[in-house]
């Protein structure tokens, strides 16, 4: 299934901006950074892995401290190469931190930057049913680049037990976390799923 961005409905993002969205957008220009700086990682041992890790941190401390952070991990930058092409279909799930909730998420890879929908399967941890007024809410963040994404997604009850949240968008490659925040009367808990975006396909491979 390939799921084209929508270039008619408005972006999330460029609507009117509010001190959330001026963090968002900020942590968005941090994020271009370290982009460019892991667009074409090298080799592992190369000598050119030696010397790149310098060039990025000169590079990323004259934006903002934080972002020498990303720049120290070179391994980090290696894993997409592992990951499921972007248009491949794959489910991830496990259980809340506190072992309350279940959730299983199906969507397929996006490229990076493509807006996509997640079908989220959420139930007790044995299985069992929510109760019906439980609501869900889908995020994602890099904790390594310590940002979110620059959209505000929207989660809406599909069937029992399933729900389906429109306009996630992943701005880069690299190491992401899924959080599946449930709230029922029995309390709110949040199921943390690691995924890693892979890179921009290269023309002709
Ligand atoms: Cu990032």
């Amino acid at each position: 299934m390939s799921r084209k961005p929508n270039h008619t409905a408005p972006v999330p993002s460029q609507r009117t901006l509010t001190p959330g969205h001026a963090a968002k957008l900020a942590a968005l220009a941090l994020g271009l950074t370290t982009l460019a700086c892991q667009k074409s990682p090298p080799p592992e041992g190369s000598a050119a892995t030696a010397a790149n890790p310098a060039a990025n941190t000169a590079a990323a401390s004259a934006v903002s401290p934080a972002a020498a952070v990303t720049a120290v991990a070179p391994e980090l930058a290696a894993k997409p190469r592992s990951a499921p092409l972007p248009g491949t279909p794959v489910e991830i799930g496990g259980i809340s931190k506190s072992g309350k909730y279940s959730a299983r998420l199906r969507f397929t890879v996006p490229q990076v930057g493509e807006l996509f929908a997640v079908d989220a399967m959420v139930s007790l941890a044995d299985g069992m049913a929510l109760p019906a007024d439980a609501t869900v809410a889908m995020d994602a963040t890099m904790p390594e680049h310590r940002h979110g994404m620059m959209t505000d997604p929207v989660t809406t009850p599909l069937l029992a037990g399933k729900w389906r949240t429109e306009g996630m968008r992943l701005h880069m490659q690299g190491n992401w976390m899924f959080h599946v925040k449930v709230t029922t009367p029995q309390g709110a808990d949040e199921v943390e799923l690691p995924f890693v975006q892979p890179p921009e396909a290269v023309p002709g491979l």
